[in-house]
């Protein structure tokens, strides 16, 4: 007898087969094997044969449970809070059933394009089979689709459409939060586009680019455009003064042809883009720094024989995450372009895209955070573990309640930078609004980018095993959300940025940041569910009000050290004032205030406990350096 034999006839006798729930055919088999004719002799391929037939994990059989998979469903109808927040500020009837059809659509179909993407990344055909230079970048039909759809659908076109007055770029943001991550990352040129489409508008030269505006504005299919933005060079992204080593050489017509090398340009699918480069004067040289750089248009073109015009694909890039998008180097030699800035004011005009992707890549973040909480919810109605559902474990709904905690803060920070930004374009802002807009646009963009991370990472560990494997689709949604605090200023790049618009303003944007704030906190009654948050957003408000005050006499550097907590403060204790308004709103739910409630726990204002710890203090910056140099003691 076989050993295989030997333990089936044990595992029968203990009524295995039961367990297994085995059908009756396999115990024929082991009967027919026991009871073999005296002299007849089975081969062990025989025997082994008939005990893989009874096994149910052998050859083909893989045993008969299957783990049942997250659904993703509409993600306009499963958000609560997106929903409430629209029926509170923006509930005409066609934005809510535009939104609603949307959610379906990207249940049903975008989000196996956004997963075609993925899979089928694009590549880089340097040569045609003849020899020709030709650098194409073949990219997948789904994201060709994904063109298509974002004109159909007026993801860019909402924003300049202006149908819904001060609220259109909720009501856009709102549709981009709901493709975003089933997107394939097109949200990546949409943000580009949009940008492209803010500095064209802001600067308001007509020729060459009013073509361009309506291309990228356009709900038709056939005549929509994207836009690069070529800011990051060999020496870097963040220091664009410095590293900016692109120059521009005037030609007789007035135009101008770009000579440099670009390091990383997204989506460089892209039909047009926005650059900057140094003008030479006559005599070749040009002005160094922030004030040497002027703003570009170029378009991507092709010459009759199939090359690209003054553009060399030099390679794409291998990239932990956003493979879906084609992120090329590119060599510009003698690419075609207009001015569109004056001379030396690159940057400030270009700072208009910033704050545009910056307002996309919050939005991208927040909606992040929101699709892993979705499909961590539906999988704890699946999922059996210990004898009952996940959703049964208290533990589990604790830390998915606190995802949904990082979630609502998220969503309430990023939408309403869009409603500041809507204001702002559709003339109704007041000053105290466009200081707000200012300074929460780098903060919102700095802390979501950095929550997403966590979130998505918290949530692909409520999926155990599973979320780390790369077919499930999971683990792209944290490889993606990791280049949210990196592309479009980094966490401490925009934390300096903060410091900046405070200084450059006199500190106007941190009076508007403290009147709204009480504002929002004013209407709470002292009685309410609520006091608590109150309580606590109010008391680290004045926390933070005595540093600012008190920073302001310190020595210079010591604000650069307290940064990052400066900004992190700003954001916890903004986002808690937005949770308890929106609490207090006659149709919140009571999730809505436990949601407000929870955030508040946290250090709202970890500048002043850190502070308080001496973290700013002169000494802090050796020691820093030393820790991260240590060096083994000498023997
Ligand atoms: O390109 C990239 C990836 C593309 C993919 C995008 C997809 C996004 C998708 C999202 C959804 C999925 S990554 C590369 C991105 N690079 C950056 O983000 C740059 C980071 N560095 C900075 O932000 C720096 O702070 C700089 C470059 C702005 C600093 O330059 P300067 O020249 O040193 O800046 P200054 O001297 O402080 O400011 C120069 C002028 C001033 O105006 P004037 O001269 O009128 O006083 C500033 O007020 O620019 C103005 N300015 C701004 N204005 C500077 N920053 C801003 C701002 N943020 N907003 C308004």
């Amino acid at each position: 007898m076989s050993v295989y034999t030997a333990l089936l006839n044990r595992s029968v006798a203990a009524g295995c087969s039961r367990v297994w729930g085995a059908a009756p055919r396999p115990l024929l088999h082991i009967r027919s094997a026991s009871v073999a004719e005296p002299g007849t002799r089975r081969s062990d391929d025989e025997q082994l044969w008939e005990a893989s037939s009874f096994l149910p994990f052998s050859r083909a059989r893989i045993g008969s449970f299957f783990q049942e998979t997250p659904v993703l469903k509409n993600p306009f109808l499963e958000d609560a809070l997106l929903r409430g927040y629209l029926r509170r500020h923006l509930p005409q009837g066609a934005v809510l059933s535009d939104l609603c059809a949307f959610g379906e659509r990207v249940a049903i179909e975008v989000d196996k394009w956004g997963r075609e993407c993925e899979v089928n990344p694009p590549r880089l055909v340097h040569f045609d089979p003849w020899g020709r230079r030709v650098d194409h970048i073949v990219t997948s039909p789904a994201w060709k689709r994904m063109k298509d759809l974002s004109a159909q659908e007026g993801l860019v076109a909402i924003g300049y459409e202006r149908s819904f007055g001060e609220w259109s770029r909720v009501y856009q943001m709102s549709k981009l939060y709901i493709f975003s991550p089933s997107a394939g990352l097109y949200t990546c040129p949409l943000a580009m586009t949009d940008g492209a489409a803010k500095v064209i508008q802001s600067i308001g030269v007509s020729w060459p680019v009013d073509e361009a505006f309506s291309r990228l504005t356009t709900r038709q299919s056939e005549r929509f455009w994207t836009s690069g933005q070529w800011m990051t060079e060999r020496q870097g992204g963040s220091d664009v003064a410095t590293g900016t080593e692109t120059v521009a050489v005037s030609q007789t017509d007035g135009s101008y042809k770009l000579h440099g090398f670009k390091w990383f340009t997204s989506a460089t699918d892209a039909d047009m883009t926005l650059t900057l480069a140094r003008v030479q004067d006559r005599t070749g040289a040009t002005t160094p720094g922030s004030r040497g750089l002027s703003l570009f248009y170029a378009e991507v073109s092709r010459d009759e024989d199939g090359r690209l015009k003054g553009i060399e694909v030099q390679r794409l890039k291998d990239k932990l995450g956003t493979r879906q998008v084609p992120t090329a180097e590119l060599l510009l030699d003698g690419l075609p372009a207009h001015r569109i800035s004056e001379e030396g004011r690159g940057v400030p005009c270009i700072a208009n895209m910033l704050t545009i992707t910056r307002i996309h890549n919050s939005i991208s973040a927040a909606a992040a955070m929101r699709r892993v909480v979705q499909l961590a919810r539906d999988y704890a109605t699946r999922r059996t573990a210990f004898g009952k559902l996940l959703r049964d474990h208290p533990l589990h709904m604790q830390t998915l309640a606190r995802m949904e905690v990082e979630t609502h803060g998220a969503f309430l920070l990023s939408m309403d930078v869009c409603r500041l930004l809507g204001q702002e374009e559709s003339g109704v802002a007041t000053q105290l609004d466009t200081h707000l807009l200012r300074l929460l646009t780098p903060v919102v963009k700095l802390y979501t980018g950095k929550q997403a991370v966590a979130v998505v990472s918290e949530g692909l560990e409520s999926f155990g095993g599973q979320g780390y494997i790369e077919d499930t689709g999971l683990p792209g949604l944290l490889r993606d959300a990791q280049v949210l605090s990196i592309w479009e200023g980094t966490t401490n790049v925009l934390s300096l940025d903060v410091l900046r618009c405070v200084a450059r303003t006199s500190g106007m944007v941190l009076h508007a940041y403290f009147t709204h704030v009480k504002s929002l906190l004013a209407g709470v009654s002292s009685v309410s569910t609520l006091a608590p948050a109150v309580k606590a957003v109010d008391g680290a408000l004045s926390q933070l009000q005595m540093f600012v005050q008190e920073a302001a006499t310190r020595e210079p550097g010591y604000l650069d050290l307290a940064a990052r907590d400066l900004a992190y403060s700003l954001a916890r204790i903004y986002a808690g004032a937005l949770l308890i308004d929106h609490a207090c709103w006659k149709e919140a739910s009571a999730s809505d205030t436990y949601a407000a409630l929870r955030w508040c726990e946290q250090d709202l204002c970890p500048v002043v406990t850190k502070q308080a710890r001496g973290c700013y203090d002169p000494s802090t910056p050796p020691l820093d350096s030393a820790l991260v140099y240590d060096q083994p003691a000498q023997d």
